[in-house]
């Protein structure tokens, strides 16, 4: 730089302070600056020794944004680590390949961690956006996206009960679960796992508590869903075991007594077949012992047993004994030919024949006739009143009797009634001296 300000020949020196320093003569200008403000005196001076001042600023501005290599990152999706809901940044694989300025002083920097790098960085299932900044020293700023997304892919483990085995409840032919016990054990990963089951009949989908079992075997499958939809499902059968015998309706307690038929020592019986009910259901009800029903049961002084066994569809089964006694209600008879001697009025010196009964003349249900034992009781009396009365009485084992009434009169009331034997099974009276 050349100054002619003074009358004589001049020299221009320089110094430069602030951003940049330095000195010189003459002119400045080609100088290098630094960024920041830099202050430039010249200084003139002629032969004399007479100098002057002059001086001024000069400013430089970055405005150079810094450069930020991205290229490696943009979308990186990852599968969350083994056991967790997250994955880990290995090394430096989300930071940028490098950055730079035109100027020192840049920084490079995330909004995840704030820090400069994303090594040992956590991040959660599901997708987060970063972004990468680099500053340089003027405030410059340069951005890049980085977008991870983290996967879970692990399906969660579930553990079903092992087979279970229950009674019906009483009366019923089903088992109310009223705990948790048929429910699962489920883990996964990552929070929020849903269960369901395919017992479509119980309250509940998510739980088994309260789920009404019938009588048999159900298998139930639990299926666990993880947030990501991932399944893993178990399965185990629940058994419902009936106990309950059935139960009989009407079982006689007493015997039933059944007279005989018309002369016959026996009678055809029939009685109400008991009827069972069960909480789960009759298969049968079989006859097991005794007679028949409506078959002829003999008059005996013992009765006979009958048994009926009800038999649930499920095996269990139930006694219904009761006893059956028929018994002889039919008194002997004479025969129907016998010639009953009637009221007779006769002398004493001539009393009638004897009237005379064998077995032959008598008949029972029962008993065979040379097996009655026909007995009479002689009542007599000195002919003392109006009459002589004899009375002939039969019995039989069972104590059934007959009467037979013979009555002559005799109205010299002094004559007694005498004498009978007894003849093998029969008896005769012979009455008078006949
Ligand atoms: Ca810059
Ligand atoms: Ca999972
Ligand atoms: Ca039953
Ligand atoms: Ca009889």
């Amino acid at each position: 730089m050349q100054y002619q300000f003074d009358n004589c020949p001049t020299t221009v020196n320089y110094t430069i302070t602030g951003a940049t320093t330095g000195n010189g003569t003459a002119n400045a200008s080609g100088k290098v600056f630094n960024k920041g403000t830099s202050t430039v005196t010249y200084t003139i001076t002629d032969q004399s020794g007479n100098s002057s001042l002059c001086f001024f600023d000069v400013t430089v501005n970055d405005t150079e944004a810094p450069a930020l290599n991205c290229t490696n990152l943009g979308t990186q999706t990852r599968l969350t680590n083994p056991g967790v809901c997250t994955y880990t940044v290995v090394g430096t694989e989300f930071n940028p390949l490098g950055f730079g300025d035109n100027c020192p002083g840049a920084v490079l920097s995330n909004n995840y961690n704030g820090n400069n790098t994303l090594a040992g960085a956590v991040f959660p299932k599901g997708t987060t956006t970063v972004i990468w900044k680099v500053t340089d020293a003027s405030g410059n700023i340069t951005t890049c996206a980085l977008v991870v997304t983290v996967n879970d892919l692990q399906v969660p483990t579930i553990t079903c009960p092992a087979n279970q085995t229950f009674v019906n409840d009483p009366g019923q032919c089903s088992k109310v679960i009223l705990t948790t016990v048929l429910n699962p054990l489920f883990s996964d990963n990552c929070p929020e796992s849903n269960i369901s089951h395919n017992y479509v009949v119980a309250p509940n989908p998510w739980t088994l508590e309260g789920a009404n079992f019938p009588v048999g075997t159900t298998l139930v499958t639990w299926v666990v869903q993880d947030a990501s939809g991932n399944t893993a499902s178990c399965a185990f059968s629940v058994k419902v075991n009936d106990v309950e015998k059935p139960t009989f309706i009407g079982c006689p307690t007493d015997t039933i007594m059944v007279g005989n038929d018309v002369d016959k020592c026996s009678a055809k019986v029939n009685w109400p077949i008991p009827f069972a009910e069960d909480n789960c259901g009759i298969l049968n009800i079989l006859q097991t012992g005794g007679p028949a029903n409506g078959s002829t049961i003999n008059v005996s002084p013992f009765p006979v047993t009958v048994t009926y066994r009800a038999t649930d569809i499920n095996g269990n089964s139930q006694l219904c004994s009761f006893k059956v006694l028929v018994v002889d209600t039919q008194n002997p008879q004479f025969d129907a030919d016998i010639l009953m001697p009637g009221n007779t009025t006769a002398e004493c010196d001539n009393i009638p024949p004897a009237f005379v009964l064998t077995n032959d003349d008598v008949f029972d249900n029962c008993t065979p006739s040379q097996n009655l034992v026909i007995t009479f009781t002689e009542t007599s009396t000195k002919c003392s009143g109006q009459a002589l009365c004899c009375f002939y009485t039969y019995d039989h084992p069972y104590l059934e009797s007959h009467r037979c009434f013979w009555q002559h009169a005799d109205p010299h009331a002094d004559h007694q009634c005498e004498g009978h034997h007894q003849t093998g099974g029969s008896m005769q009276k012979r009455n008078g001296g006949a």
